[in-house]
């Protein structure tokens, strides 16, 4: 059988890893494309034994990435989520983590020149129509991954991405507020809808007989709290505009409960059939929203101006800088700025069947 090589570099984007390529890299028609995309990275198998991806949804990330013909952007950021254990190659979210990557993978590229010691690449969000700004260190012109910030969730210091959110609000959902009310309930749960970049369930870890400290692992290992989750989350996407959602990768489900490392509040987070090990960036970014948010589950009080919020999560804590106006269905989120790394690991070719790609 031979093979057909697609260029490709494998990038850890804060706490997430994925294969970062150049859309005239792929195949132009879609269904050719997730047809590629599954072979390079092993789905469908739990393991992905046969590709690239890691065996779990942090792990198993696309980023298609191209020049941009908009005015207001540099590059195009179309991010695909490959289940690994389903033939299913998913656009309906956003992924700020695979996100950090984006700037420094298009200088590598070439598809945009450093301009100085620190490079602002805007960046139009395909998924979602939004744009985020991600300030890339680029010393003497060249991208370094070397640096003194640290983000919980991986080990050690690299060089500081920058992220800064412009346009987010209701990017999924068509507003911040779906069903515009700050609480709704849900099978005798009360529910915050919320969507900040990403479409988020807030929910009491208390309301599943949860303390909100229990692992990852012991969450997913409770058949009841997990089938509970789902219920809920089925019942959730219609009321979120987000339609059937039995296939798809939004919205994710938060439990909050109070913070116990003296941040705003701790989470655990189903993205939405595994327990993330930390937060996903712009889950974090609706979660906090849901606490700036007067009314809300998360019992938030509503704040005037700026705040940072400390969102605590199972490996430590996400920090959240936000600007709002208004309250109650009328906040304005008018800024969301975080902190991020990334890293190149390896660059190459990734291989495919060319049998897959004749079909195109
Ligand atoms: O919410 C996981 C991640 C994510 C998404 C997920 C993300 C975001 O940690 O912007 O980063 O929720 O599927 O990469």
């Amino acid at each position: 059988m031979s093979q057909r090589a697609i260029p490709a570099s494998l990038m850890r984007g804060g706490t997430s890893k994925g294969l970062y390529v150049l859309k005239t890299d792929l195949p132009v028609d879609e269904a050719t494309r997730n047809a590629v995309l599954l072979a390079a990275m092993g789905s469908p198998d739990p393991r992905q034994i046969d590709g690239v991806g890691g065996a779990h949804p942090l792990t198993s990330k696309i980023a298609v990435v191209s020049k941009s013909d908009r005015p207001d952007a540099d590059i195009d950021y179309l991010f695909l989520q490959v289940f690994p254990d389903k033939a299913i190659v998913a656009d309906q979210q956003n992924c700020g983590n695979i996100l950090a990557g984006i700037g420094p993978f298009a200088i590598e590229s070439g598809l945009i020149p450093a301009t100085g010691d620190m490079t602002t690449v805007r960046i139009f969000m395909v998924n979602t129509a939004s744009i985020a700004e991600a300030t890339v260190q680029t010393p003497g012109g060249r991208v370094t991954y070397t640096g003194e910030a640290r983000i919980d969730g991986v080990p050690g210091t690299h060089a500081p991405v920058m992220l800064n959110f412009l346009d987010v609000a209701g990017s999924s959902c068509g507003r911040l507020l779906p069903s515009g009310n700050p609480v709704d309930e849900i099978d005798g749960v009360k529910v915050t809808l919320i969507d900040n970049g990403m479409p988020v369930v807030v929910m009491q870890a208390s309301d599943f007989g949860l303390s909100g400290s229990e692992s990852p692992e012991e969450i997913e290992a409770n058949a009841e709290v997990c089938a509970r989750v789902e219920a809920i989350r089925l019942k959730a996407g219609p009321l979120m505009n987000l339609g059937d959602v039995t296939s798809k990768s939004v919205p994710k489900m938060t439990l909050i409960s109070p913070a116990r490392e003296g941040g705003d509040v701790s989470t655990r987070t189903f993205i939405p059939h595994r327990v993330h090990d930390a937060i996903g960036v712009l889950g974090a970014v609706s979660v906090a929203t849901a606490l700036a948010l007067k009314g809300s589950v998360a019992g938030g009080e509503g704040i005037s101006g700026a705040k940072t919020f400390d969102i605590e999560h199972p490996t430590g804590f996400f920090s959240i800088e936000m600007a709002v106006s208004g309250e109650a269905a009328d906040l304005k989120v008018t800024r969301s700025a975080l902190l991020r790394t990334a890293r190149l690991l390896m660059r190459g070719e990734v291989l495919v069947p060319e049998s897959l790609w004749s079909e195109d």
